[in-house]
């Protein structure tokens, strides 16, 4: 008897659909529309929170924002009614405007009648006789389908540090990805944050403007550039939704999958230091991620080009922080854009502020925690109040927690021990029928996010399609594809100053974590690869019939 078998037995029967998905989501959710209304598949979706949403209903920290290109592209492409009717605000929309739109598609759509909320996946095991995968909650409801789709979002699973006396500060605590639904206030308090990433950046200015006293605790000093957040006019609105074919069109076709045209190859070494000021200050004064979409081709790739983008970002962090030991401390100095560019809304000039101190912890390390404060090498700090914006156990971290298991019993820590072995960013070998969204091997945040996760559902769509045409039951990859997947990404991405930085990217952020960039680093190319791939009848894959 298999351990699903027996499983089986203690528990009842498992509720039967063609798929299950984990994670209700932006991914989630479109898996959820695509494959039930348009393919006529039976799914459940699995999600732990009471809606949807993935990391817009968990990441409600003061300042979150969407920090990409912003609306009203940060939204889905496949209907048309979605964009024209849903009215986005800024051009950097606050987490609650994401949340309001994701929850108008679940409405519109009505996706809430087939997705489990309160929730969580703590099992999930394939029968190989079965040829099916039985998932468990929390709950005790129980499931099993042909597929699973894990959509559990590649920036979910918190990354907390372990600082000897931690758990016993007696203080508020709150990690920035899980953020209370109820109010929080600093008002009055003294509060200390770890981590000065995106999430650190952009609450930051927002605690400091009520706190009494915040302590940043900076490991990495990172590069940030203004967001210049605002108002969407009318006449942008109208303008979006008038030429909404052809903007879609250019998303498909740009690399990154915004609506802005292809930047001409161009070495910032080209230029004059002159010409190159000019574009680097009117970027600058522009704002936005438009910053990272019209700079010269060479900057992720020439140590010299990304030096002369370093240093006039350092020159602005000069200009902004009045006092110059304050201003030191927050030079960066890996290569500019190898963390993930963040986007500010006065992050460097609330160092100017008399309520904000900035501990370096390079020269003056945590030491612990006591119930009432942060002590470092240097002086103790006493807090009310610790936000851990400390990032996540990043792309791979959320799956490995589920840890399914595959053939053989094999599990998924026992796979991935040294490496997120993958075919095509989606597939596992070992683990049939199992698809991920947004996984190691994909592009992910090198890519519009929504609709990465559009384009990788369509595929896995038409695959599925394929295999109920083809009278198939399981489908993996060979091991040897997913080296050769492997051998591809490590090319391009090794190609670039990218994995010499170490961040959440490379896995670096984890203690214990394999070390080596997951993304591939290709932007739209890589549709074109998965794309190729089913042409070919989907080489790379080996099938199995159906069960007789
Ligand atoms: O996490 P991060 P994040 N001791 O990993 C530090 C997306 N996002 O939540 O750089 C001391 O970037 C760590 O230091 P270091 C976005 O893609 C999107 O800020 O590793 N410090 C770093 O400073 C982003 O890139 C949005 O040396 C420790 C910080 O904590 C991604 O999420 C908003 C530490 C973590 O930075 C992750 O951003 C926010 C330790 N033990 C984020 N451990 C929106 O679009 C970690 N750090 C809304």
């Amino acid at each position: 008897m298999t351990s699903t078998q027996q499983k089986q037995q203690e528990s009842g029967p498992a509720e039967e659909y063609d798929v299950v998905v984990i994670g209700a989501g932006v991914s989630g959710m479109y898996a959820l529309h695509h494959l039930r209304d348009k393919l006529g598949l039976s799914v459940c979706v699995f999600d732990g929170a009471s809606d949807v949403g993935g990391t817009w209903w968990y990441n409600r920290y003061p300042g979150a924002r969407v920090d990409g290109p912003g609306s009203p592209f940060y939204g889905y492409t496949f209907s048309e009614e979605l964009f024209q009717e849903f009215d986005w605000k800024e051009t950097q929309s606050e987490w609650s405007e994401v949340l309001s739109y994701l929850n108008f598609v679940a409405d519109r759509l009505d996706l809430r009648r087939d997705i489990r909320f309160n929730t969580w996946v703590n099992d999930a095991r394939y029968d190989e006789a079965s040829q099916r995968w039985t998932i468990e909650t929390d709950s005790g409801v129980r499931a099993s389908a042909t597929f699973m789709i894990c959509a559990g979002g590649a920036l979910s699973t918190a990354n907390k540090p372990d600082i000897p006396g931690i758990h016993d500060f007696a203080g508020e605590c709150y990690h920035t990805g899980h953020w209370p639904h109820e109010p929080v206030s600093f008002k009055g308090k003294r509060v200390a944050v770890i981590g000065t990433g995106s999430s650190g950046v952009q609450s930051i200015p927002e605690i400091a403007k009520e706190a009494e006293q915040v302590v940043v605790l900076q490991r990495t000093p990172q590069f940030a550039f203004p967001a210049n957040n605002r108002p969407l006019t009318q006449d942008e609105v109208a303008e979006a939704r008038k030429t909404w074919d052809s903007l879609k069109e250019k998303m498909l076709e740009n690399l990154s999958g915004f609506p802005v045209d292809p930047n001409p190859e161009r070495s910032a070494l080209d230029d004059s230091p002159e010409q190159r000021e000019a574009l680097y200050e009117a970027l600058w004064q522009k704002g936005g991620f438009s910053f990272f979409l019209n700079l010269y081709s060479d900057i992720a790739v020439s140590e010299d080009a990304n030096d002369t983008l370093a240093s006039f970002v350092r020159g602005k962090i000069r200009e902004i922080v009045k006092d110059p030991e304050t201003a030191d401390k927050l030079m960066p100095d890996h290569f500019v854009i190898t963390k993930r560019p963040i986007l500010d809304d006065g992050y460097f000039e609330c160092y100017n502020r008399d309520n904000v101190t900035l501990v370096d912890l390079r020269e003056e390390s945590i030491e612990r925690f006591t119930p009432t404060s942060v002590v470092t090498a240097e002086q103790e700090y006493p807090i009310d109040m610790l936000v851990l914006a400390t990032g996540f156990d990043a792309i791979s971290g959320t799956l490995l927690k589920l840890n399914p298991v595959g053939r053989d019993g094999v599990s998924l820590k026992d796979r991935w021990q040294d490496r997120f072995h993958n075919y095509l960013g989606m597939t596992i070998a070992g683990f049939p029928n199992l698809f991920m969204i947004h996984g190691p091997g994909s592009p992910g945040v090198f890519y519009n996010m929504p609709l990465g996760a559009e384009r990788q559902l369509d595929w896995i769509g038409e695959c599925l399609e394929h295999i109920r045409e083809q009278n198939l039951g399981a489908m993996e990859p060979s091991t040897e594809s997913e080296d050769a997947w492997g051998a591809e990404v490590d090319g391009i991405a090794n190609a670039t100053l990218f994995p010499q930085t170490n961040s959440w990217w490379t896995g670096s952020n984890v203690p214990g974590k394999p070390r080596y960039f997951t993304a591939y680093l290709a932007g739209s190319l890589y549709y074109m690869r998965i794309d190729g791939v089913a042409e070919e009848g989907y080489a790379g894959f080996k099938f199995e019939p159906a069960p007789g």
